[in-house]
Formats: structure tokens, sequence, C-alpha cells
């Protein structure tokens, strides 16, 4: 592991970047993580780098949309394994989802991985994994529409930190409501999801565990408003005119 000093500006994103390079070394990154990995860097130094008031108001959206969801399930990937796995479990535990490994770049050794790492971090059931209970998700050709039939499959809420556009389509042509986490405003993902969090997944997740545990003593017509007031597509311009305020900012004094 690298040693960063305590005094270096960019510490905290550093270590981040640390996680997932561990990640892949221990395989359960895909070389495409990086990548998404960096790309989410530069859209988070555009952002500020902290949570903003948009992403706050989407956790809270996303936390009572969990909360009203009938089967909730949580998809993880190689990235979202290496960044939170105990913020996941904790969360499926907190608001009762199912956890099902899906990974985009299909690679069966590196499920295994990701599962392992998911029971080290007190994962009891996960689902993705017996192959008799696996069936396709349809509008995608590839390998990538392999789900669980008694976990994503059988849905009605999806939780899809850092997924792809693709198949975010293909959750809502199914007719799941999808709640992503996506570093950008712009993405496919982002701009199909019915909740999208503009927001490290890394800073994020415990503050969905904190709002989940919060709204979870709100009757079922609370949380109904919770959802039913919030705009998706308003909050998302949101984040794209912060990022446009804190570019101006920089350019002034420039
Ligand atoms: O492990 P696999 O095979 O399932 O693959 C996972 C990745 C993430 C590689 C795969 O789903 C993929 O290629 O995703 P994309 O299409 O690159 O999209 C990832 C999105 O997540 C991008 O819009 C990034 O900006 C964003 N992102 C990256 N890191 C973070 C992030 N969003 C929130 N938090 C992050 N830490």
């Amino acid at each position: 592991m690298t040693l960063i000093p305590k005094s270096h500006p960019r510490r905290k994103s550093l270590l981040i970047r640390e996680k997932l390079v561990n990640g892949f070394d221990n395989g359960l990154v895909a070389k495409e993580g990086l990548l998404a990995q960096g790309r989410g860097e530069a859209f988070d130094y555009l952002l500020g780098e902290k949570t903003n008031k948009m992403a706050k108001t989407a956790i809270r959206v996303a936390a009572a949309q969990i909360l009203l969801a009938d089967f909730p399930v949580i998809s993880v990937n190689g990235n979202v394994a290496a960044l939170c796995p105990k913020e996941i479990v904790k969360l499926a535990k907190t608001v009762n989802a199912k956890i099902e490994v899906n990974l985009f770049y299909v690679n069966e050794k590196r499920k295994q991985n990701v599962i392992k790492i998911l029971r080290k971090s007190g994962a009891k059931e996960i689902l993705g994994v017996d192959k008799q209970s696996k069936t396709t998700l349809s509008g995608i050709d590839s390998a990538r529409r392999i789900v669980d039939k008694n976990g994503i499959f059988a849905a009605d809420v999806v939780l899809i930190p850092l997924e792809d556009g693709d198949r975010t389509l293909a959750l809502r042509k199914a007719g799941k409501i999808v709640i992503t986490f996506d570093l950008n405003p712009l993405s496919r993902t982002s701009q199909t999801a019915n909740v999208t969090i503009v927001d490290n997944v890394i800073r994020s997740m415990d503050l969905l565990i904190d709002a989940s545990k919060k709204l979870s003593k709100r009757n079922q017509m609370e949380l109904k408003k919770i959802v039913e007031e919030f705009d998706n597509k308003k909050n998302i311009a949101k984040s794209i005119i912060e990022i446009r305020n804190n570019l101006l900012r920089r350019a002034r004094f420039a």
C-alpha cells in the first residue's frame, strides 16, 4: 500500500483510490472499475467533494422509497464491494433488503471474491449465486442481463450503486423503481433512475443507513408524501448547476 502523507491536500481522495486499487489486487474490481473510479473522481472534484443539499434530499427520498418497498434488493458490483461492503450489509439489515451480486463484466472468480467479502462483512444470505435461480432481464442482449429470479427479478425497488446505463434502462422497463448512487449527473443511469444520489457512494452510504433508521419510525402515508414530492430530474439539474457554479467560482480566481 502506498503511504499517503497526512498533510497531503488530496489525501481523502487518494485513500478512496487506494481502496479501489486494493480491491483490484484482491480480485474484486474489474480493470474497467478503475476507469469508472477515475470518472467518478473527476465529477467528485467538480462537485466539491462533499455531500451537497441535493444529495441529502435524494438520500432521504431513497430511504423512504426503500422502506415503502415490498421486496427491496441491493445490487453489488466489484467497485461497491471494494468501497463499502460493511455498509451494504448494514443497510440491508436496516431496511430488510436482499443483497444480490450482479456484475457488469461477468467473471465467476471475481463474483466469488465479492461473495467472500460480503460474507466477511456479515451477510448471511447472498443472491445471484445459485445457477438454478438465474433468469434474464429483457431489453439487453449481452450476458449482463442475468439476474436472480428470487432477487432483482422479483424486486419492486432496486438499489444499484454505480450502474451501467443499459441495465438501468432495462430495470426501469421491467417496472422496477430504481435508486442509484452516481457521481456523474449526466450519465444515462443518473437520468434514467427514479432516485439519483449524485454523491460518492463512500460518503453517502452511511447517510442512507442513518436516514433509513430515522424514517423507519414514520408511517406509510408520511413516507409516500416524501417520495411524491420529489422530482428527480429537477434535483439532478441542481447538481449540474452546482458544477457550473463551482467552475465559475474557480474561473474568477484563475
Ligand atoms: O464490477 P462490475 O463488473 O459490475 O463493474 C462495475 C462498473 C462500475 C465498472 C460498471 O458498472 C461500469 O462500467 O459502470 P460505468 O458505466 O462506468 O458507470 C459507473 C458510474 O459510476 C460513472 O458514472 C461514475 O461517474 C460513477 N462513479 C464512479 N465511482 C463512484 C461513482 N459514483 C458514486 N461513487 C463512486 N465512488
